[in-house]
């Protein structure tokens, strides 16, 4: 486990130097389709990545909680949660647990009836239609879930309650939040927290993880910074 997160962080950082966009076709080998997100991605391969190598096992300190308060079709949402929430995650979620908290759709039946939520919240917001993509990427993450029961949820009581219990959450935030996404690191949102969080989320967690330092987070971690998506 070690190894791979080493190669993952390796592989991470030495693409930083090199072109961002995604191919349409797969341009690497099958032993490297977990490498990176990228990879996987591309590669069609990131069910199969999260479900083997990136289900890991916790770490003994407390994990970090980051919590993300969001409008699933806010670009800046959609921009913080794809290319920094996720990515980060998939690095560190040994040390790290994610609570979303998204205002207005199908993704809170989703983070109720299906464990594989998140990666088929990031299929939706990496889409280029975040609600017509739903279904595709809730069939691709989590086929054995019933789009029809999705669908029961999202336009019955259940999904009214649990929309209702996340405006709850948000309106509980202290300080009431201004913006979004509004981000929160163990219950605390500061605007210093917020900026570090949006310059660069994988500094952050690791650098609050009070636990044993994780391979992820060591020796390279100032050149993560340079990582393209964050300029
Ligand atoms: C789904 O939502 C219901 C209603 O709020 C709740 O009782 C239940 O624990 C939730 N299940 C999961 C897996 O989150
Ligand atoms: C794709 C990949 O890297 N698979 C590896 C996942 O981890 C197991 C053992 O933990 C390896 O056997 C696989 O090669």
């Amino acid at each position: 486990m070690k190894a791979l997160l080493l190669l993952i962080l390796t592989v991470w950082l030495n693409s930083q130097s090199g072109d961002c966009s995604l191919s349409s076709s797969c341009s690497y080998p099958p032993s490297q389709w977990c490498s990176s997100l990228e990879a996987a991605v591309e590669c069609g391969a990131l069910k199969h990545c999260l479900q083997s190598n990136f289900t890991r096992s916790r770490q003994p300190g407390d994990p970090v909680e980051v919590g993300l308060y969001y409008e699933s079709l806010c670009p800046g949402c959609r921009l913080f949660l794809t290319e920094m929430l996720f990515p980060t995650w998939l690095l560190l979620n040994e040390i790290m647990s994610v609570n979303l908290v998204p205002y207005g759709n199908a993704q809170t039946c989703l983070m109720n009836m299906t464990k594989m939520a998140f990666p088929i919240i990031f299929c939706m917001e990496s889409s280029t239609d975040v609600i017509k993509s739903a279904q595709t990427c809730t069939q691709v993450y989590s086929p054995e879930l019933k789009w029809d029961s999705v669908m029961s949820c999202v336009k019955g009581d259940i999904g009214n309650k649990l929309m209702h219990q996340n405006a709850q959450q948000t309106q509980a935030l202290n300080p009431p939040h201004e913006y979004v996404p509004w981000v929160t690191i163990n219950g605390v949102h500061t605007e210093d927290l917020q900026n570090k969080a949006m310059a660069s989320l994988f500094s952050l967690v690791c650098s609050t993880y009070k636990g044993p330092k994780i391979a992820a987070c060591g020796g390279n971690q100032k050149n993560y910074k340079t990582y393209c998506h964050n300029e």
